[in-house]
């Protein structure tokens, strides 16, 4: 039975904040009601794990006990407005693994996966992106077609640039890539704008000419381009026809993508670091982007991405959310169940993990012919490993920060 119009609803009994460790650090919301249902939301800000973890267990736990876990939307205004101090990465991941929780707990409570809660499937499977990275282009090209033997349709492709030691999005040795360094501060990297804009059109144009036209390419200049530099790279890569360009200025700027805008056709990619509707909303309404990227822990969980979604579907830009491994997989599950029952989701990033997270998370959505499928488990379909989940498993890790060459600190 379910609570509506019940006088006596179920209620939130026990919040529970995990920052666990398997192989690299993820906060964890698990809220257990009176009737015993289970509904786990991810709180996951690399670098800032911590602060989001106090953040629940301090100020927004105590907060949920006795609350009905059906009153979503009302939880969600409720820790939203009520704290005055709105929006910001970590309140916001915090709002967003509560949001996710509770909707895990409506669709155990329906028996029903949450994809059929948002309105039913709108497509059979779900496109996604893999990321292959290679310092130079041959041991690129061999991770390209690697994916591609699996099964993928559209790859991200980032390179190393001559004349730098460590490239965002790469290693040297092209062993696996994790942006977070684990050690008790950051590591500091040699960044050169103009040495990766000489080198890198003409990597994305071999890789291009090595898989021919059907497959989407998509890169990633993480923030870190003037606006002018973002235009030059934008009409360099027309004749490649990429997928997207993604995140070519720093965030916080919206106007910046105007001029970039203005001076190409290539499709633009942002909003990785965006945490609500008001950071998009600029971009959306200006049509100055083609895809939207807020990931679901960072944006204030799945209640708030809809509305995003749903803002954009009216500018005609497309929803593609982050899905890297700081993202854990209960995050990725609602992104794969909205991502198969919202109308203008058209990729959802799929970075991988290292095996001892898919042990940790144990989840029923899953890779099938080089696309994601949510599967059928009731709610988000995702369980803990309890064994490889311990309170005090946190590894003090930082993403880098960068340097240019004179020693002046710029965006990482
Ligand atoms: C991406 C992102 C990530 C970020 C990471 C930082 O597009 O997947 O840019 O790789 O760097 O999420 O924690
Ligand atoms: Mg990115």
């Amino acid at each position: 039975p379910g609570w509506i119009g019940r006088t006596v609803p179920d209620v939130i009994e026990r919040v529970e904040v995990l920052v666990s460790s398997p192989s690299r650090n993820y906060v964890t919301l698990r809220l257990t009601t009176r009737d015993g249902i289970v509904g786990l939301g991810d709180a996951t800000v690399n670098g800032r794990e911590l602060a989001v973890a106090s953040y629940l267990r301090d100020h927004v736990g105590p907060l949920l006990i006795g609350r009905d876990p059906g009153r979503i939307e009302d939880t969600w205004q409720y820790l939203y407005r009520g704290v005055y101090w709105r929006r910001g990465p970590i309140g916001m991941a915090a709002i967003g693994a509560v949001d996710i929780a509770l909707w895990d707990i409506l669709g155990k409570r329906a028996g029903q996966p949450l994809y059929a809660l948002l309105g039913g499937r709108v497509r059979d499977r779900l496109a996604t992106y893999r990321h292959a990275f290679g310092w130079d282009l041959p041991a690129l090209l061999e991770q390209v077609d690697a994916h591609r033997e699996a099964g993928f349709e559209n790859i991200r492709v980032q390179a190393g640039v001559p004349g730098l030691d460590v490239v965002y999005g790469v290693t040297k040795d092209n062993t696996v890539y994790e942006p977070a360094g684990r050690a008790a501060a950051p590591a500091e990297e040699i960044w050169d704008t103009e040495a990766y804009l000489r080198s890198m059109p003409g990597v994305i144009a071999g890789v291009r000419e090595h898989v021919g036209d059907a497959v989407g390419l998509l890169h990633d200049a993480h923030h870190r381009l003037t606006p002018i530099q973002a235009a030059r790279l934008g009409k360099a890569l027309e004749p490649v026809g990429m997928y997207w360009l993604e995140d070519v200025t720093p965030a916080e700027d919206p106007e910046a993508l105007r001029l970039v805008r203005q001076h190409t056709t290539t499709p633009l990619a942002i909003g990785e670091v965006f945490n609500t509707i008001w950071d998009c909303q600029q971009l959306i309404e200006n049509r100055l982007i083609d895809y939207i990227r807020v990931a679901v822990v960072h944006a204030g969980g799945i209640s708030h991405l809809r509305k995003i979604f749903a803002l954009a579907e009216v500018h005609g830009v497309r929803a593609a959310p982050h899905g890297p491994s700081d993202v854990s997989p209960i995050s990725l599950a609602a992104s794969i169940h909205l991502g198969v029952a919202v109308h203008n989701f058209a990729i959802q990033e799929y970075m991988g993990y290292p095996d001892l997270v898919h042990e940790a998370f144990p989840h029923a959505w899953h890779v099938a012919d080089g696309h994601l499928q949510p599967g059928d488990e009731p709610g988000l379909g995702v369980t803990l490993n309890d064994e490889l989940h311990h309170a005090d498993d946190y590894e003090p890790a930082y993403l880098p920060v960068a340097r240019r060459r004179d020693g002046t600190l710029t965006d990482w």
